[in-house]
């Protein structure tokens, strides 16, 4: 049986900060807030850019865990040094996210930025473009002392599941359907 509590995922205080380098980012990034908040975990969102407003950066991830947040989710194209920054100035877990913006060369700029850092400072990178799979391992790293937030998560995997083995069973038959008629 888990010893996780019930906590805060019904709290209105946010547990996740989702941060990006420009608003041109937010088209990728909503993908995070939508799973978290079809996940009901509490989240703030807006923009602070590593290069464009550093002091912003500074004071945002120096306060992050004081303010209560428990991972930060940050995402930024082309130069993407916010996620390694933050993670340079914060306790909390960083996820990255890199993205294909316009000033990115083909992806593989965004994705470098943030995956190759250093020993000590490290960056929990997902793929190119991927902030809803950014949003679940949050939800993940929340659902370790939150028991509803594990469950809620499980019951997502358990879809996940099911979904497929639909689409398996409808591929089966609609193969066997063609290869009958033939
Ligand atoms: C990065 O530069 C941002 O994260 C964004 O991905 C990219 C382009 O920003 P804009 O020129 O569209 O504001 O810092």
């Amino acid at each position: 049986m888990s010893n996780a509590k019930e906590t805060n995922a019904t709290q209105k205080s946010p547990l996740v900060g989702v941060i990006m380098g420009s608003d041109s980012d937010l088209k990728v990034m909503q993908e995070a807030a939508h799973i978290l908040k079809e996940f009901h975990i509490p989240f703030e969102l807006t923009i602070v850019s590593a290069h464009r407003t550093p002091m912003r950066m500074v004071e945002y991830a120096s306060t992050a865990a004081g303010r209560g947040l428990k991972v930060i989710i940050a995402g930024a194209g082309g130069a993407a040094h916010l996620p390694g920054m933050v993670a340079s100035l914060s306790t909390l877990p960083v996820i990255g996210v890199p993205i294909k913006s316009s000033n990115s060369i083909n992806g593989w700029d965004s994705m470098l930025s943030i995956l190759q850092m250093p020993n000590g400072v490290p960056v929990a990178t997902v793929a190119l473009d991927a902030a809803k799979n950014a949003g679940i391992i949050a939800a993940q790293i929340i659902g370790t002392f939150d028991e509803t937030v594990s469950k809620t998560i499980s019951n997502y995997k358990l879809q996940l599941e099911q979904s497929v083995i639909e689409k398996a069973k409808n591929v089966s038959n609609d193969w066997q359907n063609d290869f009958d008629e033939k």
